[in-house]
């Protein structure tokens, strides 16, 4: 086919809302831009694993430990798919990889804050995975076959470990005033950069309007970033919890609440590598990789053997 029929052919199927598939023509822009994006997803999960692994030895009971270790595990998968969808676009894992670990590819500027009480263990569950999914649930009908496939598991994942996050602020919410006092503390200082999370503001955001022409999102950051303001509110008044935001008012017009926005400026620092954690973050996935060279040496030679094996059968 001529590259014109091509091109007709793929915006026809994006029109009907069928699935790009890997073996599908596609656009070399579209291609680039869901690397770009698949890829920032998938770092995001496994550097997402830091902050939290980091309480794991610490989880104040034994039931406390096995939610948050599977939950971590969890992440490690959702990484692994992500991966893998990525590489149905023609580029290898170690390539993906090297991104990271040079700072080429960004991954989510949430994760380059500390964890310092349990009860961040709870915001980051309630808050964080609770905006990962309210951007995640679109992706389900995102339009590139193998990452909305990945993304249904995802989502349902990411649903237990959003409760997981609240049940710890209800036990510390209707704890002591004490431990009242670390929750609270907890959403003082996880609020601002769990609004960051969804991106600028659309009017800053440069790949939205290719990304919406595509179907890889279906809504916009703004419009995400409302619901989840409109759903979190009713959350942190059932826990008494107060959201660090005097500007926050219910807005009969728009049926949503009016908020204050983040320190835009703060997250331009930490998407260029100069946030509180960015150097330990990148150290740490660094050094796990090269730890984890033995692994990937003998799994390839492993697998080699076996389809030697297969061969001579
Ligand atoms: N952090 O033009 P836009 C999770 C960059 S998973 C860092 O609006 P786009 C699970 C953006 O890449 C969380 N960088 O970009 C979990 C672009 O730079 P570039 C991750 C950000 O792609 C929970 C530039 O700014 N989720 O949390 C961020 O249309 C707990 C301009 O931005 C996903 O990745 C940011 N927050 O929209 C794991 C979901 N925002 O690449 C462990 C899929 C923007 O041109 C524990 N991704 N940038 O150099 C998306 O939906 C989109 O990529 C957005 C950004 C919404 C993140």
């Amino acid at each position: 086919m001529e590259t014109i029929d091509l091109e007709q052919h793929f915006d026809a199927k994006l029109a009907k809302n069928e699935m790009i598939e890997p073996k599908d023509w596609m656009p070399d822009n579209y291609r680039k831009h869901l690397i770009r994006q698949i890829s920032q997803h998938a770092h995001s999960e496994i550097v997402g694993m830091l902050p939290e692994g980091n309480w794991i030895t610490r989880a104040p009971s034994l039931r406390a430990k096995i939610v948050l270790l599977a939950k971590v595990q969890d992440e490690g998968g959702h990484g692994l798919y992500l991966y893998t969808a990525a590489e149905t676009l023609q580029i290898s894992r170690e390539e993906l990889l090297d991104q990271l670990h040079t700072g080429k590819a960004k991954y989510s500027s949430i994760f380059n804050y500390q964890t310092l009480t349990w009860a961040d263990i709870g915001a980051v569950g309630w808050l964080v995975d609770g905006a990962a999914i309210m951007n995640q649930v679109m992706l389900q009908r995102t339009s590139y076959g193998p990452y909305a496939r990945a993304m249904v598991r995802i989502c349902k994942e990411e649903s237990f470990h959003q409760r997981q996050g609240y049940e710890i602020m209800c036990h510390l919410a209707f704890g002591t005033p004490a431990q009242k006092e670390m929750a609270q503390d907890a959403m003082n200082r996880w609020w601002y950069p769990t609004l960051m999370m969804f991106g600028p503001k659309d009017a800053n955001s440069s790949n939205s309007a290719n990304a919406i022409k595509w179907k890889i999102k279906r809504e916009s950051n703004d419009e995400l970033r409302q619901r989840f303001v409109n759903q979190t509110v009713a959350q942190a008044e059932y826990l008494g919890i107060k959201i660090p935001d005097e500007n926050l008012k219910w807005n009969e017009t728009k049926k949503g609440y009016d908020f204050s926005d983040p320190d835009w400026a703060e997250f331009n620092n930490i998407i260029h590598g100069h946030g509180p954690c960015n150097k330990e973050r990148i150290g740490a996935r660094v050094k796990a990789h090269e730890n984890g060279k033995w692994v990937r040496e003998a799994a390839a030679a492993f697998g080699k053997k076996q389809n030697a094996i297969d061969v001579a059968a």
